[in-house]
């Protein structure tokens, strides 16, 4: 790890790379492999490897217990997770669903799949989560669901959502698969709409290889997805509709199992390397951290810069293409908004959805390798380069 000192020195100028192998921006937590292999070892002795195995079951007991709800289902991930929601709520074809475009592109592709419509609204600026009024705008007679996401692990605005939710009779869901850990007012994420729908992928906060948990109050829908979960069975030859395979295997719980005994410490590491950051980048100029908002208590996973171009001296994505020479993968997530990525291209192109605050959004972002796992030195040589970059922008900006 050598700093550079001149502008030829950048690796995207011939000079050595900073890092010789990548950097990530969510390295995948990794629990003591001892505790992981105890907890397999449980189902190896038992030969029960999935389909409602015991580490499952105490997975989702422990998970209950966490956000204070009757039912956690968890699945084979969150993509399924949200799947099997969708087809236990019957929505009728054709009908809307309102979901932000800044958020990951599995949900507006499943409600494509499921013959929804999804319609997209604008994040609010301060927050980078759905803005409830914009969503209030975008209400019909024919919106038969709203699909919010906490982006970032930041609640949205839920007090407003769930009053939308009540007055209009639409339901509300969430997309929490960056959310684990943080929590609303005094409540944790999980409790809140009809269901929350975590993400348990590597590279989450808390992660189960891949995975993902519907938390819900509501009995009735439990007990239609754990149904759908598993392909409809109620009995060895009951089938009572037609569901699919969304199971999570033991060996998977056993990792979600492993993690959750420590994840006390990974939000305390995840904190660490997100306030290394706040002091290593604190004064660049037109380069702004996102700042955690101490009263969601949030788990620190994503460390999400945003680019001034004006005032940095070089666009975002040059500055991307310089740190992944130096094997920084820092990403652009989430480039370049849902509502222009193709499937969801609206039907008629002479009528583009203007979403101002999301297209700003996607055009400044840059989200930097952190999460528990990364080595505090690593942080600090990649905001040492930010620094240099800064310092020598307009000599870079003429070369590349
Ligand atoms: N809703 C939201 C808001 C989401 O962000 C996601 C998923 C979902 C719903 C759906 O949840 P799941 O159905 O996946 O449970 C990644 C993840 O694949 C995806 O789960 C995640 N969001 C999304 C934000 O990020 P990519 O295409 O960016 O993945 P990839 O492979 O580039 O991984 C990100 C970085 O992590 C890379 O730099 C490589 C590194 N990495 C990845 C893996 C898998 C590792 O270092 N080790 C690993 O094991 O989508």
């Amino acid at each position: 790890m050598t700093p550079k000192r001149r502008v030829d020195n950048l690796a995207l100028f011939g000079g050595e790379r900073l890092f010789s192998e990548p950097r990530h921006v969510n390295k995948p937590n990794s629990p003591p492999r001892e505790l992981f292999d105890r907890y397999l070892d449980t189902a190896w002795s038992a030969a029960w490897f999935s389909n409602d195995g015991p580490l499952l079951r105490r997975f989702e007991a422990r998970l209950c217990e966490q956000f204070d709800v009757r039912h956690c289902i968890v699945t084979c991930n969150a993509t399924a997770a949200l799947d099997i929601v969708l087809q236990a709520l019957r929505l009728p074809p054709g009908g809307e669903v309102i979901l932000p475009s800044y958020t990951f592109v599995s949900t507006a592709n499943l409600l494509r799949l499921a013959g929804l419509k999804p319609v997209f609204c604008d994040i609010a600026a301060d927050s980078m989560n759905a803005d409830p009024e914009q969503c209030a705008r975008l209400i019909s007679s024919d919106t038969v669901a709203i699909i919010p996401t906490h982006v970032w692990g930041v609640p949205c605005d839920i007090d407003a959502l769930e009053a939308l939710s009540d007055q209009s009779g639409v339901p509300l869901l969430f997309d929490a698969a960056h959310a684990y850990g943080a929590v609303h007012g005094t409540r944790r994420i999980g409790g809140f709409g009809l269901a929350e729908i975590f993400s348990l992928h590597a590279t989450k906060a808390l992660h189960a290889f891949e995975g993902g948990i519907i938390a819900t109050d509501d009995d009735a829908l439990a007990d239609d997805l754990r149904l759908r979960r598993n392909f409809g069975f109620s009995g060895n030859d009951q089938v009572d509709l037609p569901g699919v395979n969304a199971k999570m295997s033991e060996a998977h719980a056993a990792m979600g199992l492993a993690n959750l005994d420590v994840f006390a410490r990974t939000i305390a590491a995840s904190r660490l390397c997100h306030e290394t950051y706040e002091q290593g980048l604190r004064g660049i100029p037109g380069l702004v951290l996102r700042m955690p908002d101490p009263a969601s208590q949030p788990n620190y996973h994503y460390v999400v810069a945003e680019l001034d171009a004006q005032q940095f001296g070089m666009d975002r994505d040059t500055l991307t293409r310089l740190l992944f020479a130096e094997n920084i993968w820092a990403r652009r997530y989430f480039y370049p908004g849902v509502h222009r990525m193709t499937p969801h291209l609206p039907l008629a192109p002479q009528a583009p959805v203007s979403l101002p605050q999301t297209e700003r959004a996607c055009n400044r972002v840059l989200v930097l390798p952190a999460g528990a796992a990364i080595d505090l030195d690593d942080v600090r040589a990649i905001c040492t380069l930010l620094r240099f970059i800064s310092e020598n922008a307009a000599v870079i900006a003429g070369r590349s």
